[in-house]
């Protein structure tokens, strides 16, 4: 493929990028009228650079025709969310929608990688409409805490850096290290929950006296 060609066949995953963020932008602010308070942080989407999609392809051997299904991430959106059970009710309500179809998901939550990362990934297709047609391309949707983000960007930058070169004792640290913003989330959801009981008593008091 030359570089025309590249752009033509990475175009689609452009414009699934650009509608899913919007759309999930959105889905941010409409909670946020709704319940004050928005389960998604912020939203960021990129498209795989051609290197990075030449060289996947190569270290899982997808054959240049099969990119389209070989290659799951080559359009990727992140979604960043407070607490961990923000992103259980993200993953519900991405589930739920009538514009993708979730093809399967990957809870690196609960079955961490050995590098220590964390995340949640649902693999969707999404419906782009071209000047040709309809044309069906798949997305990887992560959705992640900010503690579980800062390991990530910094994990990655290093990994890029040093390559394959990545001395053993500073693995070590990274993995101790996403083990301690693991920690970070499960104490600010347990804070989390004690202000929400707190409130919830303050509410039911203040109810009873409006009563009396
Ligand atoms: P980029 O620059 O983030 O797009 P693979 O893990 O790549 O062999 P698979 O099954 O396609 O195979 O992917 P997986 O593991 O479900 O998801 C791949 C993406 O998840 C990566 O994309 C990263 O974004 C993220 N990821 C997975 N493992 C790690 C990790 O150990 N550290 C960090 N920082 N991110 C990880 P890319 O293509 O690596 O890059």
């Amino acid at each position: 493929m030359d570089g025309r060609d590249w752009n033509l066949f990475l175009q689609p995953y452009e414009q699934a990028v650009e509608e899913l963020k919007v759309k999930l932008k959105t889905m941010r602010s409409e909670l946020k009228m709704r319940e004050a308070y928005a389960p998604i942080e912020f939203v960021t989407g990129r498209v795989k650079k051609i290197s990075s999609v030449m060289e996947k392809a190569k270290r899982l051997q997808v054959p240049p025709d099969k990119l389209e299904y070989g290659i799951e991430d080559i359009a990727g959106i992140r979604i960043m969310c407070q607490f961990v059970d923000d992103i259980h009710r993200v993953a519900g309500l991405i589930r739920s929608r009538q514009d993708l179809t979730l093809v399967y998901e990957k809870d690196y939550i609960t079955n961490f990688k050995d590098s220590g990362y964390r995340s949640y990934h649902m693999i969707v297709e999404y419906p782009v409409q071209t000047a040709l047609g309809l044309k069906k391309v798949l997305a990887e949707i992560q959705i992640r805490t900010l503690a579980m983000n800062f390991w990530a960007t910094i994990e990655h930058s290093l990994n890029y850096k040093y390559k394959e070169s990545l001395p053993e004792d500073v693995r070590q640290r990274l993995k101790k290290a996403a083990e301690a913003a693991s920690l970070l989330d499960t104490e600010m959801s347990s804070i989390r929950a004690e202000i929400l009981d707190a409130q919830r008593g303050f509410e039911e008091k203040s109810n009873v006296v409006s009563r009396v």
